[in-house]
C-alpha cells in the first residue's frame, strides 16, 4: 500500500504533537518539583502544636553552613514566625503547618506557594539569590479576616546576617545598699563563634565587656553598680550588643528614715 507523502507527513507532525503533549504534562508533574503533600510526609497533631519539637517554637534554624529550616505555622490570620529572617544565597527549608483551618502559603513573585493543612507538613526548599523584603500571603480564604492575613520574609545580605539574640533581667525596684544588676543573655543561634562586644549603661556608668559565644549557645554577662553610688532615684538602663538594644530604668527606693528591724519584710500592708 502506499501512503501520500502528505499523509506522512501529517501523521508524523501528529506524533511529534503527541509526544509533545506528553512531555509537558510529564515536566509539569515532575520537573518543576510540585508535591502533593503524601503520607510518607511529616505530620503533626494541631491539638499539640503547642508542645511540638519544632513547631512549639516557630523559628528559623541554621542546620548546615549556608543551610536553614524555617518553621512557620499559618493561624487565623497570621503567620508565625513574623517576619522571617533569612540569609540571601542560603538553602532554606520551609515547614509549614496550620494550626487551624487549612491556610495558603505564597510568595507572590517566587515559585513559594503551598497550602498550609492541620496536621499536616508542607516542606518547601528554595535559595533567595536577591536580598529584600518579600510579601508573605495566604491563599486559601480561611474566615473573615483572610484578606489581611499576611507575613514578611526579610531576606538579608549573606555577610549581614547573624541569629544574635539579647535579653535582659534587670530589677525595677531596688532597695538602697543592695546591688542594681543587669543580667544579659547573649544567644548565637549560628553555627559560627559569635565575637562581639556588650555595652551597658546605667545611670550615667558605662561598661563595656567583650563575649564570644560559641555557635548555637549562649553567654550571661551581668553589670551591677551599688545603689549607694546612685542614690535615691530612677535610673534609666540599657544594653547593647551590635544592632540589638534592650533598655529599662530602675528605682532605687528612697532611705527609710524610721527604719525598724523587720521593716523590709512589710509587703502585706493595704
Ligand atoms: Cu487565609
Amino acid at each position: 500500500m502506499r501512503i501520500h507523502s502528505y499523509e506522512k507527513l501529517w501523521l508524523a507532525a501528529s506524533m511529534v504533537l503527541i509526544l509533545g503533549f506528553i512531555a509537558t504534562i510529564t515536566y509539569g508533574a515532575v520537573g518543576l518539583g510540585i508535591e502533593m503533600i503524601g503520607e510518607e510526609d511529616e505530620t503533626v497533631a494541631p491539638n499539640e502544636i503547642d508542645d511540638d519539637e519544632r513547631f512549639g517554637e516557630p523559628r528559623v534554624e541554621q542546620v548546615g553552613p549556608d543551610e536553614y529550616e524555617v518553621y512557620v505555622i499559618a493561624q487565623t490570620f497570621s503567620f508565625r514566625p513574623n517576619p522571617i529572617e533569612i540569609p540571601a544565597n542560603s538553602k532554606v527549608t520551609f515547614h509549614v503547618t496550620s494550626r487551624d483551618v487549612i491556610h495558603g502559603f505564597e510568595v507572590p513573585g517566587t515559585n513559594i506557594n503551598s497550602m498550609a493543612i492541620p496536621g499536616q507538613v508542607a516542606q518547601l526548599t528554595v535559595v533567595f539569590d536577591e536580598p529584600g523584603d518579600y510579601g508573605l500571603i495566604c491563599t486559601e480564604y480561611c474566615g473573615d479576616f483572610h484578606h489581611q492575613m499576611e507575613g514578611e520574609i526579610v531576606v538579608v545580605p549573606e555577610d549581614e546576617f547573624d541569629m544574635t539574640e539579647l535579653s535582659v533581667e534587670a530589677p525595677d525596684t531596688v532597695q538602697p545598699g543592695d546591688e542594681v544588676e543587669l543580667n544579659a543573655t547573649v544567644r548565637n543561634g549560628q553555627f559560627e563563634e559569635l565575637e562581639t562586644t556588650v555595652d551597658a549603661e546605667i545611670g550615667n556608668q558605662t561598661f563595656q565587656r567583650d563575649i564570644s559565644v560559641d555557635g548555637q549557645s549562649a553567654e550571661n554577662v551581668s553589670f551591677s553598680v551599688d545603689s549607694d553610688e546612685l542614690g535615691e532615684g530612677e535610673y534609666e538602663w540599657s544594653v547593647t550588643v551590635d544592632n540589638y538594644e534592650e533598655d529599662g530604668s530602675v528605682t532605687v527606693a528612697p532611705n527609710e528614715t524610721g527604719d525598724e528591724e523587720t521593716g523590709d519584710e512589710e509587703t502585706g500592708d493595704d
